[in-house]
């Protein structure tokens, strides 16, 4: 696992019930000021299967006409983002060791049939900063490969508490959610998966 790329590190478990069950009633109250959109693909205009909303001074989102983005305000409210939750931004503090606070956390929701095709994260202009990632609810299967779209990939299953720090040569690796695993936790009322990735953007 952390033989797949230099700068890739894993910490299964890292957040334990009392914390996990305090981040998602945190994204509550983010969800709650931002609610969640359906991101669409560029050009085609075809959505995700996956809903998404953001918090902190920037936000990713996309849409048909304007593509792949990040940017102050939600899509539809035309609010700023609610602010990142104090303990995420520790978790940066704690994990990532790049001396800037992130500057956008996207908030994934997977419905039980909800995925993530495979792709590369680039629409940042910092990629000396990692970006971290925390899976709560449900496991799923989540692929990994290397810098190139035809590299060898290794799939594995993420659980709930798990953070990743894609940092150094993995952090513009192809990776994607092929499945998840319905019913594999009892953290969230409604069934699913939640991730959230904090990111630093402008350098
Ligand atoms: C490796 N999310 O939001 S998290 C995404 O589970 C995204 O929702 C997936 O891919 C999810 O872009 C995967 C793990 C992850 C996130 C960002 C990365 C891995 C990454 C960025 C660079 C390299
Ligand atoms: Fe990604």
């Amino acid at each position: 696992m952390s033989g797949l790329a230099p700068g890739l590190r894993y910490l299964p478990d890292h957040f334990d019930r009392a914390a996990q069950e305090a981040l998602v009633a945190a994204i509550r109250q983010v969800v709650a000021e931002a609610p969640l959109f359906v991101p669409r693909m560029p050009k085609t205009g075809k959505p995700m299967s996956v809903r998404m909303t953001n918090c902190g001074p920037l936000g990713w989102v996309t849409d048909k006409e304007r593509g792949y983005r990040y940017q102050p305000t939600h899509p539809e409210t035309g609010r700023p983002w609610p602010a990142i939750p104090e303990a995420l931004l520790a978790l940066w503090d704690e994990v990532s060791g790049f001396g800037k606070p992130p500057e956008a956390c996207l908030v994934n929701f997977y419905d039980p049939d909800a995925k993530m095709g495979l792709h590369q994260d680039r629409d940042e202009s910092e990629f000396g900063a990692p970006v971290v990632s925390v899976s709560l609810g449900d496991q799923c299967l989540f692929r990994v490969g290397g810098v190139s779209r035809g590299d060898p990939t290794r799939s594995f299953r993420l659980s709930s508490g798990d953070v990743f720090v894609f940092g150094g040569e993995s952090r513009l690796v192809f990776h994607g959610v092929d499945r998840i695993y319905p019913d594999t936790s009892t953290l969230l009322k409604n069934a699913g998966r939640i991730n959230l990735t904090l990111r630093r953007v402008n350098p």
